[in-house]
């Protein structure tokens, strides 16, 4: 894996300290702690003892420098900008703590530090082939694990029981582990959107909403499905067809081109009218190797979706005292529309 002449290319002649280990892995493969020095003509990782032969491993393009207590990362970042007379370094001013700045700024001298301002995360927004595999991977295995585990979720279990059930199917799946902690919500618990899974018994009649992912290569899955649990009242069938409606309507006019904020105002108008306020989050973001990616759909996003950009559609009603629901794919964007790899059904399951 290098993608570091991408890097270089939009940032042509520049000298580059990477730490944000999302940007690491995308850049160069290595999987570890530590950081990668990115010139015109070398990639550097600097790491410690513990890394030192998964890094020569992963990332063979890569030279390896060692810290050690006496050579810490700054002094082998300031030997590095002296062997290449470097004099404006830069760094994710948005990663890293105000005081691994200043520290840093102390040891190099005479070096000017500029904010990288997300330059990796915007190559990021373009997924290639190879990642998009890995999405749709993670993706499969997610639909399967909730697939696998229908039949033996009731009434009577705690909202942990379920979340480890299916937390305990996508690891057996071959996921790396989860893109996030899994939501399990149930009944009242389903108005907070990013519910705790907590010892509530689920009750017959309630609606119990799994927001969940795996991750195949570092690549995150994110998926929501809302299920019924028996026969629900009127008010809560009604408010799930809506929620599909509102997301029936956003998917059917994604695509590249589209701007974000005029998908999220699809569903968000039609949610509004019956539930005013109820949507209180975006209808969607990016996904990578990161969960919560760029571009967002977002009210009032004036972004354009690109071809290789990967997006969620989940729009959700909450409503404290009766409950809520959230149903959630996740889309690649194509030349001519988008791929849904949540294959998992929509149709409302009574179990
Ligand atoms: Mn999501």
């Amino acid at each position: 894996m290098n993608r570091c002449d991408a890097l270089r290319k939009a940032l042509p002649d520049a000298y580059i300290v990477v730490h944000r280990p999302e940007n690491i892995r995308w850049l160069t493969g290595y999987t570890g702690e530590g950081c990668v020095f990115v010139s015109p003509k070398r990639q550097v990782i600097i790491t410690d003892f513990r890394y030192i032969e998964a890094a020569s491993r992963q990332s063979p393009q890569c030279e390896i420098e060692r810290t050690q207590a006496e050579r810490t990362e700054a002094n082998v970042l300031k030997a590095l900008c002296d062997s290449e007379r470097v004099e404006k370094l830069y760094v994710e001013t948005d990663y890293l703590t105000f005081d691994a700045v200043t520290g840093l700024s102390k040891v190099l001298q005479g070096v000017s530090l500029l904010p990288l301002n997300q330059a990796p995360q915007t190559l990021r927004l373009i997924k290639d082939s190879s990642e998009v595999e890995s999405m749709k991977k993670a993706a499969a295995i997610s639909c399967q694990a909730l697939s696998n585990i229908l039949d033996r979720i009731r009434p009577g279990l705690t909202e942990k029981q379920v979340q480890i059930m299916l937390d305990y199917e996508m690891l057996s799946l071959g996921s790396e582990g989860n893109a996030f902690d899994t939501i399990a919500a149930s009944g009242p618990n389903g108005s907070l959107p990013h519910a705790v899974p907590s010892d509530y018994v689920i009750q017959k009649g309630e609606l119990l909403t799994l927001d969940f992912g795996a991750t195949v290569d570092g690549y995150c899955a994110d998926m929501t499905r809302t299920l019924a649990i028996g026969k629900v009242s009127d008010d809560l069938s009604t408010l799930y067809h809506r929620v599909l409606k509102a997301q029936t309507m956003a998917l059917d006019a994604l695509g590249p081109g589209k701007v974000c904020g005029d998908i999220d105002k699809i569903a968000r108008d039609y949610l509004d009218g019956y539930y005013p306020g109820a949507f209180g989050h975006s209808l969607g973001h990016g996904v990578g190797l990161f969960i919560h990616e760029q571009p967002r759909l977002a009210k009032g996003s004036a972004t354009v979706l690109q071809p290789g950009n990967v997006v969620t559609v989940e729009p959700g009603v909450y409503i404290p005292g009766l409950g809520g629901c959230r149903i959630e794919d996740m889309t690649i964007i194509t030349e001519d529309g988008y791929i849904d790899p949540v294959t998992f059904p929509k149709e409302l399951i009574e179990l």
